[in-house]
């Protein structure tokens, strides 16, 4: 049906009207997108169940991926264009007179995240089928996603999100390979044939039904699964109160928690956690004794990949199986489980590392807090023997202490290998966050350099340089992204660097165009467009670019004449909506904008944008467009980054901090080619220690930072008059915990540095070429080869 032109249509057409039951004159456009989704999926079908049949019968192992947040996007291109079916039914489409990109537009953001972590599990994804890797996702399909945004009067308003109101073409429910989910009750003990089992009673069930996505492949014939899990009452509650039963069942797939490490503890966070942890572990297993019948040997074909402690419970559940289920003594399960779990840590904030109190634990997961019990005691002791006596270190490293329960210690102890998503990240875990634990077990520690899907990032989103690029190095960094290095044979024709130009401007003018819809401003396109988008975090330093450009106006005000490089400053960024200091800052952004953009003296020289509801389908018309591309976090505190490789891949120049990935991008740029400034992570780190930080000096010995600062609180801002004191208060009375005044200079000559450069188009070009030209290491390609090959163990059908 995808074979030519005139057979797509006549499909299409035929398709429509089985589905919609009219015809193809009275469609709407949500029924073409439908219709066009069901024949994707129709052909997908056969290379989907025979990827499927070839799991079940190769005996080479297979991996299976866990998240808590998996944040896809849209689906409908990234599908077409893996399939190698773009052109052809863009073609059809036009002839019917219909266009793709509004029947795109109807598709909802799956938004099943958070951000870099969700974005993370969604570009691997890809590159494992796309490498013919058999792996599996398995996830939580959240009836919202993550909220959705609203700016009211400059202040984050936050709405569900609704991302399955017209259903999902790209699901299927399988009703059949549902599985249960015990929760609460109690367990008894009892000897049994000469052995101690242990019985679940009272518990209340759930059931889990699986919801299977297509994962395609970038043309090839692999089509994994993403299978999402939906909690749904099981048949026949035992409960008094039925509704309340069933609304408490469904609550536990109902929507995405904020990221937010401010408010923990929540009941049903946890719930979701073990939900999702053990309807995987037994579709995992089902399919497994399918195979294999006992599962003595699992660590030898399965290896179960925990993204972030969120799923930790995979094994002290795989214990639980291993044992109860299976008979196999402790000394066995435990051999099997720490062989076949590996984990991926994505913070070094330790007050962002997971723990749980015992007392919402242990009722409600009563088995599976014993057997975590046994894992602590066990682990214990190993460090008794180790330094007999040596309370503190025992206490430090267990994995119950001072009433809670420690998931990242639980994920070291109960896994093979622990890695970091950055050199500098792995190593801070090394050499500081984690080091007691590195020097019991270095083997397990390594490092896997995150990367990104560059066939969505630059192929799908970029589609002007993507086919620029094909045309002068061919199209073979599609694949391999390590091509793009070609690109470096031009950096000295100047024609190129005109094309890659222009192709930006375009860029640009469609980003303005949807700035203006969106905001009322018109903005210069041959301004720079200086961006920073990300979650808003303290640590991310969104205050450090906003201080900066309110500087940048009071510079403007004092000096008429004052000459600087036009600049568009964008925002984009969800704050979680507990997190009252971020929200401030959204605030803030907004005040300053409203400002900023209406004082007819600043004129067209800067203009401050917040684009409302940052997601996937935002970015990728927003990363296009960058020419600066903002990584300013506190050093140490950014894991990696990942937005830093989009935009360096589409692009636009880092001005950044030597912090996560933006470190590995310098190595392969070259000093010149990237714009770094501020304390490097080991300044930082000693402050920590040592002290010798005070914030008020640099308040009171820079004119530039007093007058901005001062302005939170002086009234400058109409009609808000304390609003921005609890900012003013982090800055002074808090000491600055991310060194935001410290960095302040260092940022603003770097700023000035920047504009100079860019007045040179051609040397400015110059450098965005060498970021294109060494962007393809950050391909997840790359990273989920070294994931298969170092950890995971497996290969390529
Ligand atoms: C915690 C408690 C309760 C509810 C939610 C959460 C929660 C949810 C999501 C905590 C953290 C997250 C997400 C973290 C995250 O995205 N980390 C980022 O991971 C990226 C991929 O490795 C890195 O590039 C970023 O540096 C890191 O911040």
């Amino acid at each position: 049906m995808f074979s030519n032109v005139k057979k797509f249509k006549d499909t299409f057409y035929k398709r429509l009207e089985m589905l919609c039951g009219k015809s193809f004159d009275e469609s709407t456009a949500r029924d073409q997108y439908e219709t066009l989704g069901h024949m994707i999926r129709e052909f997908v079908s056969n290379d989907w169940i025979a990827t499927n049949e070839r799991y079940l019968a190769i005996t080479g192992k297979q991996v299976y991926y866990l998240s808590i947040e998996y944040l896809l996007g849209k689906l409908l291109r990234q599908n077409l264009i893996n399939l190698g079916v773009e052109a052809l039914v863009e073609e059809g489409l036009r002839e019917l007179g219909i266009d793709l990109n509004e029947l795109e537009e109807l598709e909802a953001d799956a938004g099943l995240g958070n951000g870099g972590l969700g974005r993370l599990a969604a570009c691997f994804l890809d590159s494992i089928a796309s490498l013919n890797l058999p792996g599996h996702g398995h996830g939580i399909r959240y009836k919202h996603g993550l909220f959705e945004q609203k700016i009211v009067d400059g202040y984050q308003v936050e709405l569900p999100e609704q991302w399955l109101r017209s259903g999902n073409v790209w699901e299927v429910r399988k009703a059949d390979l549902a599985v249960k989910i015990r929760f609460w009750g109690k367990v008894e003990a009892k000897m049994e044939h000469n052995r101690l089992t242990f019985h679940h009673l009272n518990a209340e069930t759930v059931t889990a039904v699986p919801y299977d996505m297509p994962v395609i492949g970038y043309e090839s014939k692999t089509v994994n699964t993403l299978r999402l899990w939906n909690a749904e009452p099981s048949q026949f509650p035992i409960h008094d109160d039925i509704l309340k039963y069933k609304r408490e069942t469904e609550m536990i797939s109902e929507l995405l928690y904020p990221d937010d490490t401010h408010d923990e503890g929540k009941i049903l966070r946890l719930k979701q956690q073990y939900f999702l942890v053990s309807a995987s572990l037994q579709s995992i297993l089902k399919a497994y004794r399918k195979q294999h019948g006992k599962l003595d040997q699992l660590h030898e074909h399965v290896c179960i990949h925990i993204n972030d402690t969120h799923p930790v419970l995979a094994i002290p559940e795989l214990m639980r199986i291993l044992m109860d289920e299976e008979g196999l003594d402790w000394e066995q399960a435990w051999n099997i489980t720490k062989n076949t779990i590996s984990y991926t840590n994505h913070t070094t904030l330790s007050e962002a590392l997971e723990k749980w109190p015992i007392r919402i634990f242990q009722p409600l997961l009563p088995r599976i807090y014993m057997i975590v019990e046994e894992i602590n005691e066990r682990f214990c002791h190993e460090l008794w023997d180790e330094t007999p006596g040596d309370w503190a270190r025992i206490a430090g490293l267990a994995i119950i202490a001072d009433g809670y329960v420690k998931m990242a210690h639980l994920a070291i102890v109960g896994s093979f290998s622990v890695n970091g998503v950055a050199k500098l990240h792995t190593e801070i875990l090394k050499q500081r966050e984690m080091k007691p634990f590195y020097q019991i077990f270095p083997e397990k520690f390594n490092n896997k350099t995150n990367g990104i899907a560059h066939r969505r990032w630059l192929l799908k989103a970029n589609p002007k340089l993507a086919t620029f690029l094909s045309e002068l190095i061919g199209p073979s960094w599609i694949r391999s992204a390590e091509d793009l290095s070609q690109l470096m044979n031009y950096q000295n024709d100047t024609s190129v660097l005109e094309q890659l130009e222009s192709i930006k401007k375009e860029n640009k003018q469609e980003l303005a165009q949807i700035i203006l819809e969106k905001t009322g401003v018109s903005v210069d396109s041959g301004a720079i467009f200086d961006v920073q988008v990300k979650r808003l975090h303290a640590y991310k330093r969104q205050l450090l670019n906003i201080l900066h450009i309110m500087h940048l106006y009071n510079r403007i005000k004092e000096d008429a004449s004052y000459s600087m490089v036009p600049r568009v400053f964008i925002f984009g960024a969800k704050a979680s909506p507990g997190y009252y200091y971020a929200k401030k800052i959204i605030k803030l952004i907004n005040s300053a904008a409203e400002i900023i953009n209406h004082d007819p003296k600043v004129g067209d020289r800067m203009k401050v944008i917040f684009l409302e509801n940052y997601r996937v389908s935002l970015a990728e018309k927003i990363f296009p467009a960058a020419d600066v591309s903002e990584q300013i976090s506190t050093a140490s505190k950014e894991a990696s980054g990942t937005g830093n490789m989009k935009f360096m891949i589409n692009g636009a120049l880092t001005l950044g901090t030597l912090d996560g990935a933006n470190i590995e991008i310098r190595e392969l740029v070259g000093d010149d080619n990237i714009f770094t400034f501020g304390l490097t992570s080991d300044e930082v780190l000693h402050y920590y220690q040592h002290g010798g930080y005070q914030s008020e000096g640099y308040y009171h010995h820079d004119y530039r930072i007093r007058q901005a600062v001062d302005q939170l609180v002086n009234g400058f801002f109409p009609g808000v008059y304390n609003e921005f004191e609890p900012i003013f208060d982090s800055l002074l009375e808090e000491n600055d915990q991310y060194f935001v005044l410290k960095d302040f200079a260092s940022y603003a000559d770097t700023q000035l540095n920047v504009g100079e450069v860019f007045k040179d188009s051609m040397r400015w070009q110059k450098m965005s070429l060498a970021n294109i030209a060494n962007a393809g290491y950050f391909s997840s390609d790359r990273t989920i080869k070294e994931y298969a090959e170092d950890i995971w163990k497996i290969n390529p059908l």
